[in-house]
């Protein structure tokens, strides 16, 4: 089956059953590999190559279905690939960015998509519905061939910011673990993801004008183990590897507290003048910058102009969330120009819900994470113009346990199992928000309990293909009892991935 549920899918013989080891033959199947002949029309040649990377993603297989014989029938069929405005109901009309049209028959694949996003999601459906090449009926073990039996889907996102915050502060992530998440990011349609670089207990990307922030603190990380950091080098690497897979990079220096390894790094930021000492524990609040000492708007400047130019995307985030120990003016004065700086940088400034009374301004966009806090500020934002991005804790901060016998993972705000990450509706999250301000729905991984890449995967999945259906599918198309089944579908993908994911309660694990 098909995660995120698509807007319609429907087989030739009109039936709109779409399980995964469904064993009916109705009519043959299509083969596509890397030997099959791809046609592009006018602006589509990313798609062939999105083809080209997907297909190759897929390893050798060392599962299970290593040893079956490759099926008897036909050659690799042809793919064609085009561009085009017009895409039929049920997609909403103007097609929405990201839209597509997928056409599986006897004579090959046509897949036409209103930009390259929607080739990409278009191609993506296609390996969901080959088992991700290991093939429930038909699956052999090369891996780079999918085999599908003729289907038609029609389908486009209902939110066009479908996103993870991913902590890499608390706990560092090399490169080749957040390239492991672009994967499985780009395989579930999520196109962004949000890096929080910054926090009390670690530094971790280089700042050309600040290099004392990761020589100082990208070393340091909670209960003393490994940190790490991104040189820019790297992170030019991460921007490419997102872009490959459709992602957006937005990078979070979060401000103006959770700064105590800026504090260690930069002893002009505190009062005494003196660093202040490396952080290891994981409370949250005590740490802030000074809006009186002269040494902070030249760091909130330099930093953040140097971030932006940095960023690919449109939006860096400046953080602003729990910061317990300062007046809401001075608050609100280093929020803002924070914000200020951002904009004469060319960049759409983010933040936490916590800074939508600052006037962060109409184009900012505000992260809603605490469903305990008033949301008249956020609601007044909204009404002049300000984004909403929607990462309610009991839903999708997926740091948080699974039930009581989880082994990772925090519980503040209470356990989140699978259903309950699928089960809710966005708009309904700020009562009386307009809901053409809601720019879409953003899960949260904080790293506090977590120390590897299994770790991080091991919360995430499968609770992120929960979040990326909520951000994806339409109300009607969401169906809790069948998510569940289809979900599972999704486990050999990881597994051939290499991915660690839980057996989380409520699905039927093969
Ligand atoms: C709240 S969410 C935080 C983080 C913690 C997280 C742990 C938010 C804006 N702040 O600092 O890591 O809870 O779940």
């Amino acid at each position: 089956g098909v995660v995120p549920a698509p807007l319609a899918l429907r087989r030739p013989d009109g039936s709109a059953g779409e399980q995964s080891d469904d064993q009916s033959d109705d009519g043959g199947f299509v083969v596509v590999s890397s030997a099959s002949p791809v046609e592009v029309g006018p602006g589509a040649q990313g798609g062939a190559a999105v083809l080209r990377r997907l297909l190759r993603a897929q390893r050798p297989g060392d599962d299970a279905n290593a040893d079956l014989t490759p099926p008897p029938g036909p050659a690799p069929a042809p793919v064609r690939l085009a561009l085009t405005a017009d895409l039929p109901a049920p997609v909403p009309q103007p097609a929405p960015p990201g839209a597509y049209h997928l056409r599986v028959t006897a004579g090959g694949v046509d897949l036409r998509a209103v930009d390259e996003a929607g080739l990409r999601h278009g191609l993506v459906t296609l390996r969901q519905l080959a088992g991700h090449g290991t093939g429930h009926r038909y699956g052999h073990g090369d891996g780079d061939t999918w085999v599908v039996r003729p289907v038609e889907v029609l389908d486009a996102p209902r939110f066009g910011w479908r996103g993870l915050s991913l902590d890499v502060a608390r706990h560092f992530l090399p490169v080749a673990g957040v390239v492991a998440v672009l994967d499985a990011l780009e395989d579930l349609k999520l196109d962004v993801l949000h890096l929080h670089l910054t926090d009390d207990q670690g530094w971790r990307l280089e700042v050309p004008s600040r290099p004392a922030l990761v020589e100082r603190s990208g070393p340091t990380a909670v209960d003393g183990d490994p940190g790490g950091w991104y040189s820019v080098e790297e992170w030019r690497g991460l921007v490419a590897q997102a872009a490959e897979r459709g992602v957006r990079l937005v990078p979070e220096i979060d401000l103006p507290g959770h700064v105590n390894a800026a504090l260690h790094a930069l002893g002009e930021l505190t009062p005494s003048g003196e660093p202040a000492t490396a952080y290891t524990g994981i409370g949250v609040g005590f740490s802030r910058l000074h809006a009186d000492l002269p040494a902070t708007g030249a760091f909130l400047r330099d930093v953040l102009t140097d971030v932006a130019a940095l960023t690919e995307g449109p939006h860096v985030h400046l953080g602003g969330d729990e910061v317990l120990t300062m007046d809401a003016s001075e608050y609100e004065l280093l929020v803002r120009t924070a914000a200020d700086v951002l904009r004469a940088a060319g960049r759409t400034p983010v933040a936490w819900q916590e800074a939508a009374s600052a006037g962060l301004g109409p184009d900012a966009v505000l992260q809603v994470w605490d469903l305990r806090q008033d949301m008249g500020p956020v609601r007044a934002a909204a009404a002049s113009g300000a984004g909403v991005v929607l990462s309610p804790a009991s839903r999708v901060y997926l740091d948080m346990k699974y039930d009581a016998a989880t082994r990772l993972g925090l519980e503040w705000a209470g356990h989140v199992p699978l259903a309950q990450a699928y089960d809710w509706e966005p708009l309904a999250v700020v009562p009386g928000l307009d809901p053409a301000r809601v720019l879409g729905v953003e899960a949260a991984l904080w790293s506090e309990t977590t120390r590897s890449l299994d770790d991080v995967t091991e919360l995430l999945l499968p609770r992120l293909a929960a979040v990326a259906e909520v951000a994806w599918s339409a109300p009607d198309r969401r169906d809790p009892d069948d998510f569940l089944r289809r979900v599972v579908g999704l486990a050999p993908g990881w597994d051939r991935a290499g991915l660690r994911w839980h057996r989380a309660a409520g699905a039927q694990w093969d």
